[in-house]
């Protein structure tokens, strides 16, 4: 008897065209499965797609389905961490492809996420980009203290600190390593930016940050701005 077609075909990414292959990896990621969305990346790389598109228009896009379903009560934590593994796979792919760019050296940037938040996809996106516009960029990682962080800056003699918070809950956390700075007489020695989802303009500016950055692309636009801001003040004075 003839096989019903299609009823247990396996998708074969490579035979699909490329918004299909984009439709069916935002799918993959939102199962989690990470094998299928580093084949995905390879596979458009192959066909000629820039890594900042694949970030943004297949995993971003994809997260963020994730990241509704998670708010609205249909997926919970274990398969949202999937999700986030499956990203991260992909991410690693193209870590070094935008790290590649051959910009020249733009300054050294303090970046994680703060005490009492573990997200660290959106942060692990913005050092991505980052070190592909030319900056240095020292991870901190997840959990950080505002001893981590100055600790850090001081040893580094970096430009830049850069924070991130996922959660209302601990996005206020900013404004104590930036007051901990100021008693300790450093505010101004560094730029500071701030981001991650809860923020706005109004909050970056309410805690004393120099800027809050919507996005990792901004992120980069901003850091580039006061880099070479702070070096016209530096050249005149
Ligand atoms: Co969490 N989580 N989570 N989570 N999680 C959110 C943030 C949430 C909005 C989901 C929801 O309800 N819709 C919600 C927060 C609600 C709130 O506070 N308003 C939430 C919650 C409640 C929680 C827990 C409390 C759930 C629980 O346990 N009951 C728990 C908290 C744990 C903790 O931190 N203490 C928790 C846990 C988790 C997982 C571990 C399962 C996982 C994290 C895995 C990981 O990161 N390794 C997770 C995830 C994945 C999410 C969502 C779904 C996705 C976040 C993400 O990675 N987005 C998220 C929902 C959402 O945001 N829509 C959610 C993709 C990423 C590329 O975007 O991080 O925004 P984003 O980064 C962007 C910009 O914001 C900006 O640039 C990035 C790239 O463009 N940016 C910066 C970020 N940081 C920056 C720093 C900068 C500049 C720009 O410095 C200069």
């Amino acid at each position: 008897m003839a096989n019903d077609a299609g009823e247990d075909d396996e998708i074969v990414l490579s035979e699909l065209d490329d918004e299909a292959l984009n439709l069916q990896m935002q799918d993959d990621l939102y199962d989690g499965l990470k094998e299928e969305i580093e084949e995905g990346v390879r596979i458009l790389l192959e066909r000629g797609w820039a890594p900042y598109d694949i970030l943004t228009r297949v995993l971003v896009a994809g997260m963020q389905v994730v990241g509704d379903d998670f708010r609205d009560g249909i997926l919970f934590v274990p398969e949202v961490l999937l999700a986030a593994n499956a990203m991260k796979g992909g991410m690693a792919i193209l870590r070094p492809l935008l790290a590649e760019t051959g910009a020249p050296k733009m300054g050294k940037m303090v970046i994680g996420t703060v005490k009492g938040d573990i997200h660290d996809i959106g942060k692990n996106l913005v050092g991505m980009m980052m070190e592909g516009a030319g900056f240095e960029v020292i991870d901190l990682g997840i959990n950080t203290e505002a001893e981590s962080y100055i600790e850090a800056l001081k040893r580094e003699e970096a430009d830049i600190l850069g924070m991130s918070a996922l959660l209302t809950t601990t996005m206020p956390y900013m404004k104590v390593v930036i007051d901990t700075m100021k008693e300790k007489g450093i505010r101004e020695d560094y730029i500071v930016l701030v981001g991650g989802a809860p923020l706005n303009e109004e909050f970056g500016r309410a805690i004393g940050a120099d800027a809050y950055c919507r996005d990792a692309a901004v992120a980069v636009e901003t850091a580039k701005a006061f880099v070479s801001r702070k070096h016209n003040r530096m050249s005149a004075g």
